[in-house]
């Protein structure tokens, strides 16, 4: 596969604010922890031997025993803490770690890294306690790096979304792609439908009111109905509906995680 131009200008700034930083803060998604840990990230962190937390941000989205469990997991490569930018979880845990890397008193530069919409604008908003930088539930909001002064001598470098080589459903199906980007929006729908009724088919049930099918397709067409998305022909509009699961997916509101 061809490697896109897209991809590798975000590779370039991850190497980039990778080298300027001492600490590197992985970011991702609580409700699929393992999918957005980003191979990329760590690779690089790896070769320029930074030290690498990972922080499992939208704790807020996951029972407690689902994100401890998570917690355990990545535990076993990195220190990772569990963190919510909007509600108060891991506030303390994360003011800590910073703290004693700043304990020596030398310019700490933190590059906060990972896939797009995983909530690293919001993590810096939340450590800052005031907005500096712009977020927004559509991904790839942040475009450059932007360094924000935490303390007097911690540093906090905001980045674009790093993606790695995947294709866009894979992406979207991370939340970290917009659906009217898709060729194919009702088939990442149907697989990400699929998925959820796996795991956790309640997800749909609270979400939309209808009992979840064994063909996601037909559990689509059942949220098109209850949503009354209907084309002038008067037939469900499959693909709008599509595009409605995926962005309720992305701002989370559907209630539905694994590992
Ligand atoms: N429930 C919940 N939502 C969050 C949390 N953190 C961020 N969000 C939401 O997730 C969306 C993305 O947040 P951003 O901070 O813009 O994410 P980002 O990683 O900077 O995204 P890009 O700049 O696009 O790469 C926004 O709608 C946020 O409100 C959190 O801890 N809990
Ligand atoms: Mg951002």
């Amino acid at each position: 596969m061809e490697k896109p131009r897209e991809w590798l200008r975000e590779k370039s700034i991850a190497k980039k604010v990778l080298s300027q930083a001492n600490v590197i803060f992985e970011v991702v998604d609580a409700r699929i922890p393992l999918e957005t840990r980003n191979k990329v990230i760590e690779e690089l962190a790896y070769n320029q031997n930074k030290k690498l937390f990972v922080i499992i941000n939208k704790a807020d989205l996951v029972p407690k025993e689902f994100a401890k469990k998570a917690k355990e997991e990545i535990q076993k490569e990195y220190p990772a803490v569990l963190f919510s930018a909007h509600k108060n979880i891991g506030k303390k845990d994360l003011d800590r770690i910073i703290r004693d890397l700043s304990k020596e008193g030398k310019i700490i530069k933190i590059g906060v890294l990972g896939y797009p919409n995983v909530g690293k604008s919001s993590l810096i908003n939340s450590l800052k306690k005031r907005k500096v930088a712009t977020t927004s539930p559509k991904p790839g909001m942040t475009r450059g790096e932007k360094l924000i002064k935490l303390s007097k001598n911690v540093y906090l470098i905001d980045t674009p979304g790093i993606i790695t080589l995947e294709f866009q459903e894979d992406l979207a199906l991370k939340g970290s792609w917009i659906p009217e980007k898709l060729d194919q929006p009702v088939e990442v729908a149907l697989k990400l439908i699929q998925k959820i009724t796996d795991k956790r088919p309640e997800g749909i049930k609270e979400t939309y009111g209808v009992e979840p099918e064994k063909d996601p397709l037909k559990t689509l067409e059942k949220i098109a109905q209850r949503l009354n998305y209907l084309t002038s022909g008067g037939l469900v509009d499959i693909e709008r509906t599509a595009k409605k699961v995926l962005w309720d997916w992305i701002k989370g509101k559907i209630k539905a995680y694994w590992l």
